[in-house]
């Protein structure tokens, strides 16, 4: 073929190829009847999990770039409200099918059904899980992975495997949760796990073949605890974060926080006399005790000949924060997108854990814990006509901030609190643009012997800041540090924004953004279906925050947090006084828990048997 000749066939070749990709991209749909079902992943107890389709561990979602994306859930539980968050998934011009209750969409009720429908236009690897109230620990979530038959790296590897790492509870949250917002919990220590979980089961083999390099998609589907992750013997290369693709870099540990994902290309050794333990060890830093009982390392193998040993882990560091794994904020997209600079908006928050009246501990970001609003912010957006740009509208509580379409955004979040938050975006990936303390062993155990270190902008050398920062879609904010993360607002939308411990969200850490609203009320249409769920839920679907159709702006009767205790009033003293109370109760010769509880109920009393939405309600207040 002559060069002319090229050049005239090129566009038609092109446009060929494109409706080729259209036809490929197909509609995958999902049947998710969701139940109760019994399940021992640890060996060591039965409970009751939520199941699909009767089975547990759940179904793996997998579709290929491009596809349109169908599940039809049904809620079987009969006791609890569900939705689903396809986490990581940009939900462009859907994000009705984002999936966080009250944020975008009601809780749907047992014996509703919503239907989630969307393009999945991005790479790589996700996972779905419930996004109402405290339901994900009880094993409702799962990996969904976008195939990407174009990526650079899929000529690199023979085959590959999702391994997934979560911490497990051997009682229901609705029995757990109780027992962590209260004032018996001034401190607000998170519940300790009863074990760790790899792939939802322990001592898996994965059969490998000398020579060949796999992919390996890590998966952290836990609701509290980070992992360290290694391979004896073998290192490998990090392609993707959070269904980002990164430029190969060289790693050997790793550390996965709640809800982070890794791609790495792994290569085989070419004998196969041994097998090589995967190790995985909870990061104990974020355990307020350590039972005697609990196993923080996991050992896996690559097992390159099932009749060799499968020797347990040998762990060379007497605790895991002596690791020294990974940097993600060194990692360069493979796209190279340069940082944004000089950010339309920029915004400034400080977490805190803070008591309030009723003495149990509260997460805050500026003061402000989440509060849900009695309407679904998204469909306040819907009904507020012009007003939607108002974030009054949003009401005080829920921290709504509104974007205008296409700012550049930065979000500087302090660290006011010895402990670290992985946080999360909804429909973004960010850029990793800055990150205190610098990155070593210890890290992620940091506390500044006096004080927080806040981020200081005019002390900043900006120069020094990433040419091409990392992106992903969760990161993970230092203890008494602070991180600098910038994102364009070009996905009109409704997006929370949240610690992703899931304990810490029931705690009131999030906000919400709305992004481009008047954007989001021509683009965004509900199906009637959603709105049937909310008929069903009994929650309005109309209104402000405080459900008020009539004056947008009058919020009178909407959810707030609790007040503030006495000035002088701390955690320590809410534990003193618990400590006197029972040694009073010692004193008295009356030892018995259920006396002890009796005598700590106070305004907030919640009776026996209430449920958690319950208990939950009653820790707000309407104003
Ligand atoms: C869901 O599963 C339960 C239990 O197997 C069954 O009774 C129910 O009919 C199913 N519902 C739907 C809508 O499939
Ligand atoms: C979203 O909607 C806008 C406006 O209708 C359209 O221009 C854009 O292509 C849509 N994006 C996607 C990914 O569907
Ligand atoms: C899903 O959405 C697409 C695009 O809006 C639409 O054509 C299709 O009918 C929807 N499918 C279902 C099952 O709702
Ligand atoms: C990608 O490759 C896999 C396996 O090679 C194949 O099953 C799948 O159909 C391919 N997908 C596309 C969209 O080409
Ligand atoms: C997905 O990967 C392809 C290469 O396979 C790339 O061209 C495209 O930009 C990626 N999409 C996103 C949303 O990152
Ligand atoms: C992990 O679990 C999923 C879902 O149960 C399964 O499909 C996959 O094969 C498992 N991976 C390995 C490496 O065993
Ligand atoms: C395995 O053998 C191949 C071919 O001889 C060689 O290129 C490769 O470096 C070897 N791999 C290892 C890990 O030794
Ligand atoms: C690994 O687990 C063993 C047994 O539970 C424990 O003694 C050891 O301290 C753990 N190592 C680390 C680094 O957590
Ligand atoms: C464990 O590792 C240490 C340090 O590498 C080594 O000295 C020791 O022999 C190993 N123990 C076993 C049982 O492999
Ligand atoms: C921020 O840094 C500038 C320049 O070093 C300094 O003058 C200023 O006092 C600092 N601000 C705070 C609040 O520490
Ligand atoms: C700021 O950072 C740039 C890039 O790393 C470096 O070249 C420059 O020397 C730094 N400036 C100061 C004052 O440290
Ligand atoms: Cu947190």
């Amino acid at each position: 073929m002559t060069m002319a000749l090229t050049r005239r066939l090129l566009p038609w070749l092109a446009s060929i190829v494109f409706l080729l990709t259209q036809c490929q991209a197909k509609t995958v749909t999902y049947d998710f009847n969701v139940t109760w079902v019994t399940a021992n992943p640890d060996g060591l107890y039965d409970r009751q999990v939520v199941g699909i389709n009767g089975q547990w561990p759940l179904p793996v979602i997998e579709v290929d770039k491009g596809d349109q994306l169908v599940v039809n859930m049904y809620n079987g539980l009969g006791d609890k409200s569900t939705s689903i968050h396809f986490h990581g998934m940009y939900q462009t011009n859907t994000t009705d099918m984002d999936g966080p209750s009250m944020v975008t969409q009601c809780p749907v009720p047992p014996g509703s059904s919503m239907t989630y429908n969307f393009t999945v236009n991005q790479n790589g690897t996700y996972w779905y899980h419930c996004h109402t109230d405290n339901c994900y620990p009880d094993g409702y979530r799962q990996a969904l992975i976008v195939h990407d038959n174009a990526s650079y790296f899929h000529d690199m590897y023979d085959d590959e495997f999702t391994l997934t790492m979560s911490d497990w509870y051997h009682e229901l949250t609705e029995k757990i949760a109780p027992t962590f917002i209260t004032v018996d919990n001034p401190t607000g220590g998170e519940p300790i796990p009863d074990s760790f979980l790899v792939n939802d089961t322990m001592n898996t083999n994965i059969p490998v073949e000398a020579g060949k390099t796999y992919l390996l998609r890590l998966i952290n589907i836990g609701a509290f605890v980070a992992q360290y992750f290694y391979i004896e013997d073998h290192t490998f290369r990090i392609v993707e974060i959070d269904g980002v693709y990164t430029e190969p870099a060289e790693a050997s540990i790793l550390y996965i926080a709640a809800a982070q994902r890794y791609s790495i290309l792994v290569t085989m050794k070419n004998s196969t006399d041994q097998n090589y333990p995967i190790v995985t060890i909870a990061d104990s830093v974020l355990l307020d005790t350590v039972p005697s009982d609990l196993q923080l390392n996991q050992t896996n193998w690559l097992q390159y000949s099932a009749s060799a040993a499968h020797p347990q882990a040998n762990i060379t560091v007497a605790v895991c924060s002596d690791l020294n794994p990974f940097d993600d904020l060194t990692l360069i997209p493979y796209d190279k997108t340069p940082l944004l600079t000089n950010p339309d908006h920029s915004l400034t928050l400080t977490v805190t854990m803070q008591n309030l009246d009723n003495g149990a501990d509260y997460a805050f970001l500026n003061d402000i814990s989440y509060t849900k609003p009695k309407v679904p912010a998204l469909y306040t957006v819907m009904s507020s006509g012009d007003l939607a740009t108002n974030p009054t509208v949003y009401g005080t509580n829920t921290h709504s901030v509104v974007l205008d379409e296409n700012q550049i955004v930065e979000i500087i979040l302090n660290n006011g609190d010895t402990g670290s938050h992985p946080f999360h975006l909804h429909g973004h990936a960010f850029q990793l643009v800055d990150r205190f303390p610098s990155y070593g062993p210890h890290f992620y155990d940091y506390v500044d012997a006096t004080d927080p270190v806040v981020y200081n902008a005019s002390a900043t050398n900006q120069s020094a800041f990433p040419e091409y920062p990392a992106r992903r879609d969760v990161f993970v904010l230092p203890p008494q540090g602070y991180f600098v993360i910038r994102f364009k607002a070009d996905n009109p939308g409704v997006w929370f924004f949240h610690c992703h411990i899931d304990w810490h969200l029931s705690q009131g850490l999030a906000m919400v953004f709305i992004e481009a609203p008047l954007a989001i009320q021509e683009r965004v249409a509900i199906p009637q279906q959603h709105y049937d769920v909310c008929e069903a839920a009994g929650v309005p679907y109309e209104g402000n925050a405080a459900a008020n159709t009539e004056d947008f702006l009058d919020l009178k009767g909407q959810n707030v947090q609790l007040g503030w205790l006495p000035a002088g009033f701390t955690a320590k003293g809410i534990v003193a006084m618990v400590f006197s109370v029972i040694s009073a109760f010692l004193g008295m010769g009356m030892i018995s828990l259920y006396g002890l509880s009796d005598i700590k109920t106070g305004a907030n009393r919640r009776t026996e048997g209430e449920g958690l939405q319950e208990q939950e309600q009653e820790q707000v207040r309407e104003e």
